[in-house]
């Protein structure tokens, strides 16, 4: 059992999203001065060798070969889903029924349907819950949401997203979940047109209230994949069909009313992890690329845009980390990430992003698929 400021933690799935979640748990509270501190329990797979492994690997104490023992056990207090979409809902329902904090990977599910049951769980949970989508945890990107709440670059008009990545351009690369529906939900949309989705809508403070659509599956068949980590994987001779698109271009309406863009795609040859967002306000305009993590660009005044470090200890999260300059990497967002849930469990508070929050980004990505399979019609996004 934990004490007054142990948590006890447990995660579910040690693959990319896995380790990069250990990394934060163990790190936190090293660099956060935090009102609980968590314990890294017991960590979840199937098979109980590569578990194991992971367990030393990561840090975790002990492992379960199925999540339903991790949910029911009483060292656990909070429940970490790394797993992918397909499992979203019925693991969350459940941890959050047994009283557990939540916290779950993005997208927050495969479908509408299972987001709406996620987010009345959590409405009827004593535990707090949040969709990890851990790019508002940039620095950059945190410190772009202050500035226009500060008024700095006036109304909004545009919003210009993109996310533009390239691991599966060779039509060798294997069928790993991220290409199969009944795993992932969708393809480049779920995984990383819901960042930009959520970054918009974080960023700008509107809601994106209707879209018009373009998808696309450019490699229709892959190799079945045998192995895989990270997002490399090894194929066999079989071939399987791709269930998922491979691009998604669409614009849309914010509820502020600007008009926003947003492309999705893993074909955008040399970009790898390319998550971009631009803003134009009445007053000036903001600039922001991933791939470039420690700067965002300002335009105010009428002036072109000027590089702003993002290094600073007075810009989000910063103050914790290295003096001006040193940078922070994207595993720091994920440390971010823990830090603020660690603090909603502790004060009670509603964590940001909520799973209402999830909700809402897969509402819009429903209105997409909607829009795109009617002809690329306008489509409002659903409440
Ligand atoms: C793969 O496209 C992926 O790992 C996403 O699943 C993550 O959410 C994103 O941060 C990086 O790319």
């Amino acid at each position: 059992m934990s004490d007054r400021t142990t948590i006890g933690v447990g995660m579910i799935g040690y693959a990319f999203m896995g380790r990069v979640h250990s990394q934060a748990w163990r790190s936190v509270g090293a660099f956060f001065d935090l009102p609980l501190a968590p314990r890294m329990a017991v960590l979840a797979g199937r098979s109980k060798e590569r578990t194991e492994a992971a367990a030393a690997q990561l840090g975790w104490a002990d492992i379960e070969t199925d999540w339903r023992e991790l949910v029911k056990r009483d060292d656990v207090q909070i429940v970490d889903i790394c797993t992918p979409g397909d499992s979203h809902a019925e693991i969350a329902i459940a941890a959050l029924q047994a009283g557990k904090h939540v916290i779950c990977e993005k997208p927050l599910a495969n479908t509408v349907a299972e987001a709406e049951a996620m987010v009345a769980a959590a409405a009827a949970a004593q535990g707090r819950s949040m969709v990890a989508f851990n790019y508002r945890r940039v620095p950059a990107i945190a410190l772009a949401r202050r500035y226009v709440e500060e008024g700095r670059i006036g109304e909004i008009r545009h919003v210009r997203a993109q996310y533009l990545q390239d691991w599966i351009v060779d039509p060798e690369f294997p069928l790993v979940w991220r290409l199969q529906k009944d795993k992932a939900g969708s393809g480049a949309l779920g995984d990383i047109g819901a960042h930009i989705v959520d970054a918009a809508q974080f960023v700008t403070g509107q809601n994106v209230v209707g879209v018009s659509a373009l998808t696309e599956t450019f490699i229709k068949e892959r190799p079945l994949a045998t192995e895989s980590a990270g997002l490399g994987a090894t194929g066999s001779t079989a071939r399987g069909e791709v269930t998922v698109d491979d691009a998604a271009l669409f614009i849309g309406r914010m509820s502020g009313g600007a008009l926003a863009s947003f492309e999705a795609t893993r074909f955008a040859n040399g970009r790898k992890n390319a998550m971009r967002i631009e803003i134009n306000g009445s007053l000036g305009s903001l600039a922001f690329d991933f791939e470039a993590m420690n700067e965002l660009w300002l335009s105010a005044d009428g002036g072109g845009f000027e590089r702003i470090l993002v290094t600073e200890p007075d810009h989000p999260y910063v103050g914790a980390w290295w003096p001006p300059g040193h940078g922070l990497g994207y595993e720091h967002t994920f440390t971010h990430e823990i830090k603020d849930f660690l603090e909603a469990v502790a004060t009670g508070a509603d964590p940001s992003p909520s799973f209402a929050d999830g909700l809402r980004v897969q509402r819009v990505l429903e209105a997409v698929e909607r829009s795109a399979a009617e002809g690329s019609r306008y489509t409002n996004v659903e409440d």
